[in-house]
């Protein structure tokens, strides 16, 4: 049973402690994917020690004979304080990590080098970039006509979320992220991609009929490719 037990934990420890997590392909997404293998390995040893004094009182302390009773004690002191200290330190050490973590995520530089508007619709998404000259480009994405847009590699890009309409959204998982798109409030944030390739963004927070079809690309490239593709979208805009 022992044997058993420990190839199905060590099957869940694949590609080196990852417990399936997302690694991140951006700065921010990659500190949540630390913070989180952290609360995974947490667990795992509390639940092993948990696990482990359980089978220790089951077998050291099981009935034996049919008149025998264990030696009773209460009110130990040292291990109440021992046993009431512990979870306390646990869960306040994991608060601080997310707390650190939270405003890391939340940070936003004084000075981006992309600005990007995101607006959520029933059922899509308009992204509009503006460009150091005050042109603007445009990539909307619709239900079966799903846009790709480009982000640049190692640099900030900050994204400014609203919504048209209800509630949608903004969800990347290849980043670890998500935002609410909210009527009537503007969520700021900044993303720095560091790993180079091309992902699914979707909404996932229902929000009508087509919010399955809320689906959009992002490619993540060297910044001068960026630049390429952003003049050539603004030129379609202005055309
Ligand atoms: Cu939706």
């Amino acid at each position: 049973m022992a044997l058993a037990a420990l190839a199905v934990v060590l099957a869940g420890c694949n590609q080196s402690f990852r417990f399936e997590n997302n690694p991140g392909a951006t700065k921010q997404g990659q500190y949540i994917y630390r913070m989180f293998v952290g609360f995974d390995i947490t667990a795992l040893v509390v639940g092993a020690l948990v696990w482990a004094l359980i089978f220790w009182c089951v077998l050291r302390y099981r009935r034996r004979r049919a008149d025998e009773m264990p030696r009773q004690t209460r009110y130990n002191l040292p291990w109440e304080v021992v046993y009431t200290l512990g979870p306390v330190l646990v869960v306040g050490g994991l608060f601080g990590i997310t707390f650190v973590g939270e405003n890391y995520v939340d940070h936003v530089t004084a000075n981006p080098d992309q600005k990007l508007a995101v607006t959520a619709f029933q059922w899509g998404w308009k992204f509009d970039y503006t460009l150091p000259d005050g042109r603007h480009a445009v990539v909307v994405s619709e239900p079966q006509r799903y846009a790709t847009i480009e982000l640049p590699l190692q640099e900030t890009t900050r994204v400014t979320l609203v919504s048209d309409d209800v509630v949608h959204s903004f969800f990347i998982p290849a980043f670890d992220f998500q935002r609410y798109a909210q009527p009537g409030i503007t969520n700021v944030f900044d993303f720095t991609p560091t790993v180079g390739g091309r992902f699914t963004g979707r909404c996932n927070f229902l929000c009508g009929l087509h919010h399955s079809l809320m689906i959009f690309y992002v490619k993540t490239v060297p910044a001068s490719q960026f630049n390429t593709w952003v003049q050539q979208q603004a030129s379609k805009a202005a055309a």
